[in-house]
Protein backbone atom coordinates (compact mmCIF):
# COMPACT_ATOMS: atom_id res chain seq x y z
CA UNK A 1 0.00 0.00 0.00
CA UNK A 2 0.76 3.73 -0.69
CA UNK A 3 1.92 5.62 2.08
CA UNK A 4 0.64 8.96 1.58
CA UNK A 5 3.37 10.46 3.89
CA UNK A 6 6.10 9.02 1.83
CA UNK A 7 6.88 11.72 -0.44
CA UNK A 8 8.03 10.67 -4.24
CA UNK A 9 11.41 11.04 -5.29
CA UNK A 10 12.78 11.33 -8.80
CA UNK A 11 15.78 12.48 -10.78
CA UNK A 12 18.63 11.69 -12.89
CA UNK A 13 21.63 9.76 -11.82
CA UNK A 14 24.83 9.60 -13.77
CA UNK A 15 27.48 6.61 -13.78
CA UNK A 16 30.55 7.19 -13.76
CA UNK A 17 34.15 5.43 -14.39
CA UNK A 18 37.21 4.78 -16.24
CA UNK A 19 36.22 1.63 -19.19
CA UNK A 20 35.24 -1.54 -18.09
CA UNK A 21 34.43 -1.67 -14.40
CA UNK A 22 30.83 -2.67 -15.00
CA UNK A 23 28.96 0.78 -15.63
CA UNK A 24 26.66 -0.91 -18.43
CA UNK A 25 26.04 -3.81 -16.72
CA UNK A 26 24.99 -2.19 -13.51
CA UNK A 27 22.60 -0.28 -15.47
CA UNK A 28 21.03 -3.54 -16.81
CA UNK A 29 21.27 -4.78 -13.72
CA UNK A 30 19.32 -1.73 -12.24
CA UNK A 31 16.93 -1.72 -14.90
CA UNK A 32 16.56 -5.37 -14.76
CA UNK A 33 16.81 -5.80 -18.71
CA UNK A 34 20.03 -5.73 -21.32
CA UNK A 35 19.45 -1.88 -22.63
CA UNK A 36 23.02 -0.93 -22.47
CA UNK A 37 25.83 -2.45 -24.25
CA UNK A 38 28.29 -4.94 -22.75
CA UNK A 39 31.83 -6.21 -23.28
CA UNK A 40 34.88 -7.76 -21.71
CA UNK A 41 36.42 -4.72 -24.04
CA UNK A 42 37.16 -1.37 -22.81
CA UNK A 43 34.87 1.87 -24.59
CA UNK A 44 31.75 -0.67 -25.56
CA UNK A 45 30.07 2.28 -24.93
CA UNK A 46 30.07 4.95 -27.21
CA UNK A 47 26.85 6.78 -26.51
CA UNK A 48 25.20 7.55 -23.42
CA UNK A 49 21.72 5.81 -22.34
CA UNK A 50 19.34 6.09 -20.11
CA UNK A 51 17.84 3.58 -18.08
CA UNK A 52 14.86 4.28 -15.42
CA UNK A 53 13.81 1.93 -12.90
CA UNK A 54 10.40 2.66 -11.16
CA UNK A 55 9.53 2.06 -7.84
CA UNK A 56 6.61 2.56 -5.53
CA UNK A 57 8.10 5.72 -3.69
CA UNK A 58 10.62 6.79 -6.42
CA UNK A 59 12.12 6.52 -9.74
CA UNK A 60 16.11 6.77 -10.60
CA UNK A 61 16.86 8.08 -14.39
CA UNK A 62 20.56 6.61 -15.24
CA UNK A 63 22.70 7.99 -17.69
CA UNK A 64 25.24 5.22 -18.58
CA UNK A 65 27.85 7.15 -19.98
CA UNK A 66 31.23 6.21 -22.39
CA UNK A 67 34.27 5.51 -20.20
CA UNK A 68 36.27 8.09 -19.39
CA UNK A 69 40.17 8.10 -20.33
CA UNK A 70 42.80 10.25 -18.81
CA UNK A 71 44.52 10.48 -21.98
CA UNK A 72 41.87 10.96 -25.13
CA UNK A 73 43.44 10.14 -28.38
CA UNK A 74 40.95 10.21 -31.36
CA UNK A 75 38.53 12.93 -32.48
CA UNK A 76 36.10 10.27 -31.27
CA UNK A 77 37.37 10.00 -27.89
CA UNK A 78 37.39 13.66 -27.26
CA UNK A 79 33.61 13.99 -28.08
CA UNK A 80 32.81 11.31 -25.32
CA UNK A 81 34.48 13.62 -22.96
CA UNK A 82 32.58 16.21 -23.94
CA UNK A 83 29.21 14.00 -23.57
CA UNK A 84 30.07 13.12 -20.58
CA UNK A 85 31.28 16.33 -18.84
CA UNK A 86 27.76 17.97 -20.29
CA UNK A 87 26.03 14.32 -18.07
CA UNK A 88 27.76 15.42 -14.89
CA UNK A 89 26.22 19.40 -15.61
CA UNK A 90 22.70 17.63 -15.81
CA UNK A 91 22.42 15.18 -13.61
CA UNK A 92 21.05 14.89 -9.23
CA UNK A 93 23.64 12.60 -8.61
CA UNK A 94 26.70 10.95 -9.70
CA UNK A 95 28.13 7.36 -8.54
CA UNK A 96 31.69 6.94 -9.33
CA UNK A 97 31.73 3.39 -10.12
CA UNK A 98 35.15 1.62 -9.80
CA UNK A 99 35.79 -2.33 -9.39
CA UNK A 100 36.92 -3.62 -6.27
CA UNK A 101 40.52 -3.82 -4.93
CA UNK A 102 41.40 -2.32 -7.98
CA UNK A 103 42.42 1.56 -8.16
CA UNK A 104 44.38 2.96 -10.74
CA UNK A 105 45.51 6.75 -12.33
CA UNK A 106 42.35 6.43 -14.68
CA UNK A 107 39.84 5.75 -11.51
CA UNK A 108 41.89 8.75 -10.19
CA UNK A 109 41.44 11.42 -13.01
CA UNK A 110 37.15 10.46 -12.93
CA UNK A 111 37.79 10.90 -9.74
CA UNK A 112 38.51 14.40 -9.56
CA UNK A 113 36.57 15.29 -12.67
CA UNK A 114 33.21 14.20 -10.64
CA UNK A 115 34.55 16.03 -7.55
CA UNK A 116 34.89 19.04 -9.67
CA UNK A 117 31.30 18.65 -11.15
CA UNK A 118 30.19 20.00 -7.27
CA UNK A 119 27.68 17.25 -7.35
CA UNK A 120 27.18 14.44 -4.54
CA UNK A 121 29.08 11.48 -5.60
CA UNK A 122 28.35 8.13 -4.07
CA UNK A 123 31.25 5.06 -4.72
CA UNK A 124 29.77 1.95 -5.96
CA UNK A 125 32.32 -0.89 -5.76
CA UNK A 126 31.45 -3.29 -8.37
CA UNK A 127 33.06 -6.87 -9.24
CA UNK A 128 33.13 -7.71 -5.14
CA UNK A 129 31.91 -11.46 -6.60
CA UNK A 130 35.71 -11.71 -8.12
CA UNK A 131 36.88 -12.12 -4.49
CA UNK A 132 35.65 -14.80 -2.16
CA UNK A 133 37.59 -12.66 0.96
CA UNK A 134 35.81 -9.82 1.99
CA UNK A 135 37.85 -8.80 4.85
CA UNK A 136 40.47 -7.61 2.39
CA UNK A 137 37.95 -4.86 1.00
CA UNK A 138 38.06 -2.96 4.35
CA UNK A 139 41.21 -1.87 3.90
CA UNK A 140 40.96 -1.07 0.06
CA UNK A 141 37.13 1.11 1.31
CA UNK A 142 39.38 3.06 4.14
CA UNK A 143 41.93 3.96 1.61
CA UNK A 144 38.97 4.65 -0.63
CA UNK A 145 37.11 6.77 1.66
CA UNK A 146 40.40 8.72 2.29
CA UNK A 147 40.37 10.76 -1.18
CA UNK A 148 37.17 12.31 -1.11
CA UNK A 149 34.38 12.29 1.29
CA UNK A 150 31.16 10.09 -0.60
CA UNK A 151 28.04 10.31 -0.21
CA UNK A 152 27.34 6.52 -0.37
CA UNK A 153 29.73 3.67 -0.50
CA UNK A 154 27.93 0.35 -1.80
CA UNK A 155 29.90 -3.11 -2.58
CA UNK A 156 28.06 -4.45 -5.51
CA UNK A 157 28.54 -7.17 -7.99
CA UNK A 158 26.46 -6.27 -11.22
CA UNK A 159 26.86 -9.64 -13.15
CA UNK A 160 25.39 -11.11 -10.08
CA UNK A 161 22.68 -8.76 -9.00
CA UNK A 162 24.09 -8.73 -6.00
CA UNK A 163 23.44 -5.45 -3.61
CA UNK A 164 21.55 -3.80 -6.29
CA UNK A 165 18.05 -3.65 -4.64
CA UNK A 166 20.08 -1.94 -1.77
CA UNK A 167 22.45 0.10 -3.78
CA UNK A 168 19.21 1.65 -5.70
CA UNK A 169 16.94 2.20 -2.10
CA UNK A 170 20.17 4.02 -0.63
CA UNK A 171 20.41 6.06 -3.78
CA UNK A 172 16.75 7.13 -3.95
CA UNK A 173 16.98 9.10 -0.41
CA UNK A 174 19.35 11.39 -2.00
CA UNK A 175 17.16 12.67 -5.30
CA UNK A 176 14.95 15.53 -4.72
CA UNK A 177 11.31 15.41 -4.12
CA UNK A 178 9.87 14.87 -7.44
CA UNK A 179 6.79 14.02 -9.58
CA UNK A 180 7.85 11.11 -12.02
CA UNK A 181 9.97 12.53 -14.91
CA UNK A 182 9.30 9.48 -17.00
CA UNK A 183 6.33 7.16 -17.66
CA UNK A 184 6.11 4.01 -14.81
CA UNK A 185 6.43 1.31 -17.63
CA UNK A 186 9.68 3.45 -19.36
CA UNK A 187 13.13 1.25 -19.78
CA UNK A 188 15.00 4.15 -21.89
CA UNK A 189 15.21 6.99 -23.83
CA UNK A 190 16.27 5.16 -26.95
CA UNK A 191 14.53 3.99 -29.43
CA UNK A 192 14.38 0.28 -30.61
CA UNK A 193 15.78 1.69 -34.00
CA UNK A 194 18.97 2.67 -31.91
CA UNK A 195 19.19 -0.55 -29.95
CA UNK A 196 19.51 -2.53 -32.52
CA UNK A 197 22.43 -0.99 -34.40
CA UNK A 198 23.68 -1.12 -30.40
CA UNK A 199 23.35 -4.81 -30.13
CA UNK A 200 25.39 -5.54 -33.91
CA UNK A 201 27.85 -3.48 -32.19
CA UNK A 202 27.80 -5.04 -29.07
CA UNK A 203 28.59 -8.52 -30.61
CA UNK A 204 31.38 -7.22 -33.37
CA UNK A 205 33.15 -6.07 -30.02
CA UNK A 206 32.46 -9.19 -28.41
CA UNK A 207 33.50 -11.51 -31.06
CA UNK A 208 36.16 -9.89 -33.32
CA UNK A 209 39.82 -9.64 -31.90
CA UNK A 210 41.98 -6.53 -31.26
CA UNK A 211 41.73 -3.29 -32.86
CA UNK A 212 39.10 -3.94 -35.75
CA UNK A 213 35.78 -3.40 -33.39
CA UNK A 214 37.04 0.08 -32.58
CA UNK A 215 37.09 0.66 -36.11
CA UNK A 216 33.81 -0.56 -37.39
CA UNK A 217 30.31 1.50 -36.95
CA UNK A 218 26.84 -0.01 -37.37
CA UNK A 219 24.32 2.51 -39.02
CA UNK A 220 20.50 1.11 -39.30
CA UNK A 221 19.31 1.91 -42.23
CA UNK A 222 16.04 0.18 -41.84
CA UNK A 223 13.73 -0.74 -39.49
CA UNK A 224 10.24 -1.21 -40.13
CA UNK A 225 7.28 -3.32 -37.72
CA UNK A 226 4.62 -5.89 -39.26
CA UNK A 227 2.58 -6.61 -37.28
CA UNK A 228 4.90 -8.54 -34.13
CA UNK A 229 7.57 -9.20 -36.75
CA UNK A 230 10.42 -6.63 -37.06
CA UNK A 231 12.17 -6.52 -40.23
CA UNK A 232 15.73 -4.72 -39.68
CA UNK A 233 18.81 -4.18 -41.95
CA UNK A 234 22.00 -2.81 -40.83
CA UNK A 235 25.19 -1.86 -42.40
CA UNK A 236 28.86 -2.43 -40.64
CA UNK A 237 31.26 0.00 -41.80
CA UNK A 238 34.72 -1.06 -41.35
CA UNK A 239 38.12 1.28 -41.50
CA UNK A 240 40.09 -0.97 -44.43
CA UNK A 241 39.60 -3.61 -47.15
CA UNK A 242 41.29 -6.35 -44.79
CA UNK A 243 38.81 -5.39 -41.90
CA UNK A 244 35.62 -6.31 -44.45
CA UNK A 245 37.16 -9.80 -44.74
CA UNK A 246 37.66 -10.71 -41.01
CA UNK A 247 34.17 -8.95 -40.08
CA UNK A 248 32.35 -11.43 -42.57
CA UNK A 249 34.68 -14.47 -42.01
CA UNK A 250 35.20 -17.46 -43.92
CA UNK A 251 32.37 -18.63 -45.66
CA UNK A 252 30.20 -15.56 -43.91
CA UNK A 253 30.71 -17.78 -40.55
CA UNK A 254 31.37 -14.65 -38.55
CA UNK A 255 29.02 -12.47 -39.65
CA UNK A 256 26.05 -14.84 -39.22
CA UNK A 257 27.51 -15.21 -35.60
CA UNK A 258 26.66 -11.49 -35.02
CA UNK A 259 23.92 -11.81 -36.27
CA UNK A 260 22.24 -14.34 -35.00
CA UNK A 261 23.44 -13.33 -30.83
CA UNK A 262 22.22 -9.83 -31.65
CA UNK A 263 18.92 -10.89 -33.36
CA UNK A 264 18.38 -12.98 -30.32
CA UNK A 265 19.05 -9.89 -28.09
CA UNK A 266 16.47 -7.84 -30.30
CA UNK A 267 13.74 -10.75 -29.66
CA UNK A 268 14.33 -10.62 -25.76
CA UNK A 269 14.09 -6.97 -25.61
CA UNK A 270 11.69 -6.20 -28.15
CA UNK A 271 9.33 -9.24 -27.20
CA UNK A 272 9.04 -10.11 -30.83
CA UNK A 273 10.16 -12.55 -33.53
CA UNK A 274 13.14 -10.51 -35.67
CA UNK A 275 14.09 -10.88 -39.15
CA UNK A 276 17.72 -8.88 -39.74
CA UNK A 277 20.03 -8.43 -42.69
CA UNK A 278 23.49 -7.28 -42.37
CA UNK A 279 26.14 -5.29 -44.71
CA UNK A 280 29.82 -4.84 -44.59
CA UNK A 281 31.00 -1.61 -45.97
CA UNK A 282 34.94 0.15 -46.33
CA UNK A 283 34.58 3.73 -45.13
CA UNK A 284 37.85 4.76 -44.59
CA UNK A 285 39.01 6.67 -41.64
CA UNK A 286 35.65 7.39 -40.00
CA UNK A 287 36.79 7.29 -36.74
CA UNK A 288 38.84 10.80 -36.92
CA UNK A 289 36.32 11.84 -40.00
CA UNK A 290 33.80 14.75 -38.39
CA UNK A 291 30.85 14.51 -40.97
CA UNK A 292 30.78 10.42 -40.46
CA UNK A 293 30.73 10.99 -36.63
CA UNK A 294 27.73 13.39 -37.06
CA UNK A 295 25.79 10.63 -39.07
CA UNK A 296 26.33 8.63 -36.35
CA UNK A 297 25.05 10.91 -33.70
CA UNK A 298 28.84 10.50 -31.86
CA UNK A 299 29.38 14.22 -31.83
CA UNK A 300 26.60 15.55 -30.05
N1 LIG B 1 33.09 -10.69 -12.45
C1 LIG B 1 32.35 -9.63 -12.77
N2 LIG B 1 32.44 -9.08 -13.99
C2 LIG B 1 31.67 -8.01 -14.29
C3 LIG B 1 30.79 -7.45 -13.33
N3 LIG B 1 30.19 -6.37 -13.90
C4 LIG B 1 30.67 -6.30 -15.16
N4 LIG B 1 31.57 -7.27 -15.40
C5 LIG B 1 32.30 -7.53 -16.66
O1 LIG B 1 33.19 -6.45 -16.91
C6 LIG B 1 33.28 -6.19 -18.32
C7 LIG B 1 32.96 -4.74 -18.62
O2 LIG B 1 31.60 -4.50 -18.33
P1 LIG B 1 30.84 -3.23 -18.92
O3 LIG B 1 29.52 -3.16 -18.24
O4 LIG B 1 30.86 -3.22 -20.41
O5 LIG B 1 31.78 -2.05 -18.38
P2 LIG B 1 31.76 -0.49 -18.70
O6 LIG B 1 32.81 -0.26 -19.73
O7 LIG B 1 32.12 0.19 -17.42
O8 LIG B 1 30.38 -0.14 -19.16
C8 LIG B 1 32.33 -7.18 -18.99
O9 LIG B 1 33.08 -8.30 -19.41
C9 LIG B 1 31.37 -7.54 -17.87
O10 LIG B 1 30.79 -8.81 -18.05
C10 LIG B 1 30.70 -8.06 -12.02
O11 LIG B 1 29.95 -7.66 -11.13
N5 LIG B 1 31.51 -9.14 -11.81
MG1 LIG C 1 29.74 0.71 -20.90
Amino acid sequence: MSDSKTPFRAGHVALVGRPNVGKSTLLNAAVGAHIAVVSPRPQTTRQRVLGVVTEENWQIAFVDTPGLLSRPSHAMDRHMHRGVQSTLDEVDSVCLVIEALRLNDDDRFVLKQVQASGRPVSLVVNKIDLHRQRERLLPFLQRISELADFEQVHLVSAQRSDGIQSWLNGLSKQLPECAPLYDADTLTDRSERFLAGEFVREQLMRQLREEIPYATAVIVEKFEVDGKMRHIAATIWVGRDGHKGIVIGRGGERLKSVGTSARLAMESLFNGPVNLELWVKVRPDWVEDESALRELGLNT
